[in-house]
């Protein structure tokens, strides 16, 4: 696509969910034709990346911002499709932001509260959207791949955690060997960031993924919950090096992975996590049909559980972004 047919306008709505913000495309959004969601997902990385950095990036978005271009879906039985992206590339699933479409799309009366089926990239995902701003999504199943891996972290010694798949691919580590990760404070987000950052360089250079070499781009700490109500606080660091304002949908999902294969969660039972700025998510999970809770051995992935995560989002704008052919960042920031 040449720059000349980038379009002049761009419809987007803005939420945040728990703190991390959303940014919907209603109309102006690529054409990627018909087909799966998983192969639009490749049309749209393929041939009109250009969109992306145009509608997150700065100067018209920000680092931190989560894209939810919202298409018909291919399935009859889904009220709509979606595909995330963000300042780095493409996310298979968000919570949060799947949180964020369902009341988008309540906001915009495209649905009403109750049960809706969404279409994303990995599967199809459940929601049921509430009238007060809670959406409860039936996400797509978890499972913990590899436990107790140990890597050696360039400034901070072994660091151990768990390979687990929420919808993304996710590091989780509980013991630290980084002072600011055993509190988890907002004020120290700078720590954070570079002690996260460095853990996924390390898995990257040790060749250790998820399934299938895929890579993990997700990096998740955890501590004590600062609320004695919740059961946990996370701290997790996003595939551009923004990190999550909310406490992570896909990464409370691949947390109830490793407690499911533990046996330290059970079925049903309410899991509180607590993000970063001490917002809660509420979780709980199922395990797939025909998949059982045996304990997980070295060489196998664990059960699969089908996770439910609820959380509330906020409506913040609707706005018309401009693209002035004058403009020399009219499709971004080059990085
Ligand atoms: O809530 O799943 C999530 C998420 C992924 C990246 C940012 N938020």
């Amino acid at each position: 696509m040449s720059n000349a047919e980038f379009p002049s306008r761009i419809e987007v709505l803005d939420s945040h969910t728990a703190g991390e913000p959303t940014r919907c495309v209603l109309s102006g959004g690529p054409d990627l034709g018909i087909g799966t969601m998983a192969e639009r997902l490749e049309r749209f990385r393929r041939d009109h990346d250009v969109y992306r950095r145009a509608i997150l990036c700065e100067p018209r978005g920000s680092d931190v911002l989560v894209g939810a271009l919202l298409l018909e879906p291919s399935d009859g039985a889904c009220a709509a499709g979606v595909i995330f992206f963000n300042n780095s590339g493409f996310l298979g699933m968000c919570g949060h932001g799947m949180i964020g479409v369902g009341v988008t799309l309540a906001h915009l009366k495209r649905i009403q509260p109750g049960e809706h089926l969404i279409e994303t990239p990995v599967g199809i995902v459940n929601i049921l959207v509430q009238s007060d701003s809670r959406v409860t999504i039936r996400n797509v199943p978890a499972y913990r791949s590899r436990s107790d891996v140990t890597v050696d972290v360039t400034g901070f010694g072994s660091v151990t955690g768990d390979v687990a798949w929420g919808g993304n691919w996710f590091f989780l580590v509980r013991m630290h060997t980084c002072d600011a990760a055993r509190k988890l404070n907002v004020r120290d987000v700078e720590a954070l960031t570079a002690f996260t950052w460095e853990i996924r360089r390390a898995l990257n250079q040790r060749g250790i993924t998820g399934t299938n070499g895929a890579e993990i781009d997700h990096v998740e700490l955890f501590t004590d919950a600062d609320d004695p109500g919740n059961d946990s606080r996370n701290f997790v660091l996003c595939p551009g090096k923004a990190y999550d304002r909310s406490p992570c949908g896909t990464g409370t999902s691949a947390k109830m992975a490793c407690l499911a294969a533990d046996g330290t969660l059970k079925p049903g039972e309410l899991w509180r996590q607590e993000g970063i700025l001490g917002t809660t998510f509420e979780g709980r999970f199922e395990f797939e049909r025909g998949e059982s809770p045996t304990t997980q051995n070295a060489s196998s992935p664990s059960a699969r559980i089908r996770p439910t995560i609820t959380g509330s989002a906020y409506v913040t704008g609707q706005t018309t972004l401009f693209f002035d052919q004058a403009d020399p960042f009219r499709l971004g920031i080059p990085e």
